[in-house]
């Protein structure tokens, strides 16, 4: 298993400045880095790459849909377009040098229409990752889907519901993420959760309770790390939380951070908690 950590930390906005952190982070164990994509094009694709290969970290993804882009709406014509941006985010993701593009990539974060799931949503999404499938194999990559707490999304909350849409998908470059911090809110028991994904089990957003300092809130994360020794979970385990920053004010860090817990503390301090329980 591996250490990354994502840019989350720091900014949703990456730009090439960001990339500067990439020799501490090695110094630090952290040997991935995970950048937010919300609009490709944005994204400075051919220095991410290169400066990502020049410090031997691995990249991934995580894709947050923007306004406009939502595979299960009703409408057929913004579903088309839907597909079609997540077609262009493996792309991007593809010149970035990622294996893996992650993310609540069925509908954007707070699309809560204030009912139940429907069985056309389901169809929707099914149809739409699907069709994602040519993509998916030219560019030689995974898409791990993550479902998120109830504030976030009415579609997908659960492993147990990730795994079955996956498996509706049948497609094997399809998996699931498991972010700690929503499973804490939405599963009974997330080291069982892991177990009950088995190798559906693609990618790990480590994140404490309240997006802070790993160890420092309720998460049980020697019960997670024991539960992927017990899968032989071989991906990376992906700090995902957020830091408090006063150079990024648009970060989300700058809303919920504790303002004494810098990006860096999130960063470095939890790459030292999570080698060490990976080393029990
Ligand atoms: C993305 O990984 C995630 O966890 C979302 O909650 C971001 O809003
Ligand atoms: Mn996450």
């Amino acid at each position: 298993m591996q250490i990354g950590v994502s840019a989350f930390a720091w900014t949703a906005d990456f730009r090439e400045r960001h990339l500067e952190l990439l020799p501490r982070m090695r110094e630090h164990g952290l040997m991935a880095f995970e950048v937010p994509m919300f609009v490709p094009g944005r994204l400075p694709a051919a220095k991410i790459r290169r400066a990502m290969e020049a410090n031997e970290v691995a990249c991934s993804v995580c894709a947050i849909l923007p306004a406009g882009i939502n595979p299960i709406a009703s409408d057929a014509e913004i579903r088309k377009r839907s597909a079609a941006h997540l077609a262009t985010c493996i792309e991007v993701a593809a010149e970035l040098g990622a294996k893996l593009i992650g993310g609540p990539v069925y509908a954007p974060i707070g699309y809560l229409p204030g009912r139940r799931r429907t069985g056309e949503e389901w169809e929707w999404a099914i149809e739409c990752f699907r069709s994602l499938a040519e993509n998916l194999d030219a560019c030689e990559i995974t898409l791990s889907i993550e479902p998120v707490n109830r504030s976030e999304s009415h579609f997908l909350n659960t492993a147990r519901d990730a795994k079955a849409l996956c498996e509706a998908i049948g497609n094997s470059r399809v998996g699931v993420t498991i972010d700690t911090f929503h499973a804490n809110i939405e599963e009974k028991n997330v080291a069982e959760a892991i177990r009950s994904l088995g190798d559906r089990l693609q990618h790990i957003h480590a994140s404490e309770n309240d997006r802070g300092l790993l160890g420092s809130g309720h998460v049980d994360f020697p019960g997670i790390v024991a539960a992927l020794h017990g899968v032989e979970y071989g991906g990376c385990v992906m700090i995902e939380g957020f830091g408090y920053s006063a150079d990024e004010p648009d970060a989300p860090g700058a809303q919920w951070a504790e303002p004494s817990v810098s990006p860096e503390d999130i960063a470095f301090q939890g790459a030292t908690y999570l080698a060490g329980l990976l080393a029990v």
